[in-house]
């Protein structure tokens, strides 16, 4: 019998695609009070990025609804959802209630959601290994379990420069945004447990910055896996800290991309996301 497996995840992700399996992502919006940017393949992030940076009024962001997620569900019967943190957003909610009609909808259907407690790079990291279970031909349970344990074994640091958009949408407080405000600091920071921002280090500029990461990934177990960096419009940083990791960890295989929508909204202009793989 036909499998009819689906992986689906919302736009944080910054994935538009997976080669040799069936995928869709749902795009979260970004608000302001005269556009709304939907985070799809079609938005023009670096257009976005320099709207927002001049844009002084107040914006905010909407993750997919039950329909939405229902939308990319299709009529699949297997369907491995990965969604954003669910400590900052209701994206990982949503896809739960569309787990619970969908499968009253398709009683023989399976749908596994996952709360990656992160976001951008982490994510994509995931569905990769998804993407490998999945091609592997293993069944449902194991893909569960597998992908489970793996999404344990990554992380996601950060650096910012401005947390101005995380902090007028209360998604962390003025006064830790505080930090990153200052003049030449930038904040490096990882995902935490729960899925929430946790600072680390305030460093005097950018390049202190990457050495920071640097040791940060070492910390954190980093020795040979993999590791994405999204940049927000910052891709010589972006390159420099890939060759700094590349001459420290040899068999470490980096990514470099920029980020989508929702990401580059929150992080900013100048942020990085590093996901990456622990031993
Ligand atoms: O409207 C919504 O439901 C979306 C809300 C998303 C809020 C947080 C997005 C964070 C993006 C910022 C730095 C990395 C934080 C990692 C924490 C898990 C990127």
């Amino acid at each position: 019998m036909e499998r009819k497996i689906r992986i689906v995840t919302d736009s944080s992700s910054d994935v538009l695609e997976l080669k040799g399996v069936d995928f869709r992502s749902a795009p979260l919006k970004i608000i302001t009070a005269d556009k709304e940017y939907v985070d799809d393949a079609k938005l023009d992030v670096v257009q976005m990025a320099e709207n927002m940076s001049s844009y002084k009024g107040r914006s905010s962001t909407s993750c997919p609804n039950v329909e939405d997620w229902l939308e990319t569900f299709g009529d699949a019967k297997e369907i491995y959802c990965v969604t954003i943190t669910g400590a900052l957003s209701g994206s990982n909610n949503t896809a739960c209630m569309a787990r619970e009609m969908y499968l009253e909808e398709h009683p023989d259907a399976k749908v596994f959601v996952l709360d990656s407690k992160s976001t951008g790079p982490e994510i994509a990291l995931i569905l990769e290994k998804l993407r490998e279970l999945v091609l592997e031909g293993n069944d449902f349970e194991t893909i569960c379990n597998q992908i489970t344990e793996y999404s344990k074994k990554t992380g996601l640091l950060f650096m910012l420069e401005s947390m101005k958009n995380l902090a007028n949408n209360g998604r962390v407080s003025q006064i830790t945004a505080k930090m990153a405000g200052l003049l030449g600091i930038r904040v490096v920071g990882k995902a935490s447990d729960r899925g929430d921002l946790e600072m680390l280090d305030k460093c005097r500029g950018e390049k202190k910055a990457i050495e920071t990461i640097l040791e940060r990934l070492h910390e954190f177990g980093l020795r040979d896996g993999k590791v994405k960096i999204g940049h927000c419009c910052n891709e010589g940083t972006g390159k420099a800290l890939k060759e700094l990791i590349q001459k420290k960890f040899e068999k470490v295989k980096v990514e470099l991309y920029q980020c989508r929508g929702l990401c580059t909204f929150y992080a900013e202009l100048g942020g990085l996301l590093v996901g990456f793989e622990s031993n």
